[in-house]
């Protein structure tokens, strides 16, 4: 699989980027409601925001559901806390990774210490620690490598740099995968108000061709978002005349829309341009917010890219009667080998009504 997710929280809603029908991962808001999606971030206009407001590890926090459980993955995410000094004001449980609801392992922030400790298991047995990361709201980037198994293997890189290895068992029961890391609020005191902010995660395996077989070594999430009608636009418009302007919006708004009401209609769109920073491109998901009224066609989507003057589409993806996600990721060029910076920024957005 190589590339399995990835995401910047770049929808502005827990929506999109993550609810479609066959979108394989979930980014649900947990706890009491205080885990937002809210302007800035690491990178792009979009960050998750986990406030701590209910006592005990986990009760708020962002789970990063895998589509198929992993014994082998590389996962990052941006991490900052917004507690001046340290990196939280108390010990606190920040991150583990588990099997449907047990406890595979993960790291505890020791205030006094200042260190961030590794366990196996439910926090039960200590295996080395590494330095914590500052707080002050500076972004880290946690990469964790890990190998489940009787002879397996926990690496961690901070800000790309090694800090931690554990060769041994990290196979504390039955379980011999992973399909959920969860990353905790990192608050002292019941309604602090400090924040633990959350952008840009990644989770490859090591199969598939390199570089996404192996640590995502900071990869940042880019949106790019209609700006032009590009000369086929065979929707219909609410309101019209201009219909890239009715699907410009984040987070998407129903308060104007496009509809299709026949099977092979097509909608063509310019793209804003990817940041003046980006030097590569490895994937590339195409992200539509749709629904059907019916079981009649057109019942689905196709989304796509023209690059280079060629279409490429998605096959069909199904609809819900609520708006979802209809999402085709491709990693490198659709046709296949490398995908361009200016290829991207050439790319049209490409939508097409199927039944
Ligand atoms: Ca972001
Ligand atoms: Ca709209």
């Amino acid at each position: 699989m190589a590339l399995i997710l990835f995401g910047g929280f770049e929808m502005g809603n827990f929506n999109g980027e993550f609810s479609g029908v066959e979108v394989p991962v979930v980014v649900p808001t947990v706890g009491n409601g205080s885990n937002a999606i809210i302007a800035g971030g690491r990178s792009g206009a979009f960050q998750n925001r986990l406030n701590r407001n209910t006592y005990g590890a986990f009760a708020d926090r962002t789970s990063f559901y895998f589509p198929v459980p992993l014994s082998e993955f590389f996962f990052q995410v941006a991490l900052a806390n917004n507690h001046v000094g340290k990196y939280c004001s108390a010990d606190w449980q920040i991150i583990r990774w588990t099997k449907d609801a047990t406890v595979l392992g993960g790291i505890w922030y020791r205030y006094a210490a200042d260190v961030m400790e590794v366990y196996t298991g439910n926090f039960a047995t200590l295996v080395g620690s590494f330095p914590a990361p500052p707080g002050n709201s500076v972004y880290w980037i946690f990469e964790i490598h890990l190998i489940v198994g009787a002879s397996g293997l926990i690496e961690i890189r901070r800000d790309m740099n090694p800090v931690f290895t554990f060769s041994g068992n990290t196979k504390p029961g039955a379980d011999i995968a992973v399909n959920v890391i969860d990353i905790g609020s990192a608050n002292a005191s019941v309604g602090e108000g400090t924040y633990h902010y959350i952008d840009d995660f990644v989770l490859t395996d090591p199969t598939g061709p390199a570089p996404l077989n192996s640590w995502p070594g900071g990869l940042r999430i880019a949106c790019l978002m209609p700006n032009t009608d590009d000369g086929l636009n065979q929707w219909t418009p609410t309101p019209g005349p201009t219909h890239y302007t009715a699907v410009d919006e984040l987070p998407p708004s129903e308060t104007d829309y496009l509809t299709a009401t026949s099977v092979d209609l097509e909608e063509r769109f310019g793209l804003t341009d990817l940041p003046v920073t980006a030097q590569v491109v490895h994937a590339v998901k195409v992200i539509a917010s749709a629904k059907k009224e019916s079981a009649n066609a057109p019942d689905k989507i196709a989304v796509g890219l023209n690059i280079g003057g060629t279409p490429y589409y998605s096959g069909d993806l199904l609809l819900l009667t609520t708006i979802a996600g209809a999402v085709k990721q491709w990693i490198g060029h659709p046709a296949g080998g490398p995908l361009s910076v200016a290829d991207v920024n050439g790319a049209k957005l490409l939508l097409k009504s199927r039944g």
